[in-house]
C-alpha cells in the first residue's frame, strides 16, 4: 500500500520574525494577505528555506520585504507551533543599513510600548508582548 505518499506533507521547518528596535519604538508590519491576516500587524519575517539558517533567513526576509540589511538575531519571547507543523520564532536584530520600506506589506509603523499595547497584532505574534515591551523600556 502507498501509505508513505498519502500522508499529508508535514512541514517542519522555521518561520522567523524580526524585532528591529530603534530609538525606543518597534517597527511593525500591516499584512496584506492571507484575507483573514489581511490589515493585522506583525514582525515582518518570513519562512525559512531548506538548510537556510535563522540568521540567514532574517537577512534574506528582511532584504526582499523592507529593503534593509540587518544583523544579529537573539531570541525573543516563546517558540509559537503553527498549524502546518512549522514553528514561528523571534528575534531582535539591528538595522544595518537602508530605511525600512512596505515592499511587501500594506504599511510600515514604528511603536511605543504604549501604541504596541493598542495596535492590532496577529494572533500568533500576542505572546511576544510583554517580552518585546522589556527591550522597548531596557535597551
Ligand atoms: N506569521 C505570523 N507572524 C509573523 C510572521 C512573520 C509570520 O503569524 N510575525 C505566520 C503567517 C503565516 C506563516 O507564519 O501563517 C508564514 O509567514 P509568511 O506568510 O509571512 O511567510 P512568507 O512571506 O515566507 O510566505 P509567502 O507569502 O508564501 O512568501
Amino acid at each position: 500500500m502507498p501509505e508513505e505518499r498519502a500522508r499529508p506533507v508535514e512541514n517542519t521547518g522555521e518561520v522567523v520574525a524580526a524585532a528591529i528596535i530603534v530609538d525606543g519604538r518597534l517597527l511593525l508590519a500591516q499584512r496584506t494577505r492571507p484575507p483573514e491576516l489581511a490589515g493585522l500587524w506583525e514582525l515582518p519575517g518570513g519562512k525559512a528555506e531548506a538548510g537556510e539558517s535563522a540568521e540567514d533567513a532574517l537577512r534574506r526576509e528582511l532584504r526582499e520585504e523592507l529593503g534593509v540589511e540587518v544583523s544579529g538575531g537573539d531570541r525573543i519571547g516563546d517558540d509559537v507551533p503553527l498549524p502546518d507543523g512549522r514553528v514561528l520564532r523571534a528575534y531582535r536584530v539591528q538595522l544595518v543599513s537602508g530605511t525600512p520600506a512596505a515592499l511587501d506589506h500594506a504599511e510600515l509603523r514604528w511603536v511605543d510600548e504604549r501604541e504596541l499595547g493598542e495596535i492590532d497584532l496577529v494572533g500568533n505574534d500576542r505572546g511576544w508582548v510583554p517580552d518585546l515591551r522589556l527591550h522597548l523600556n531596557g535597551r
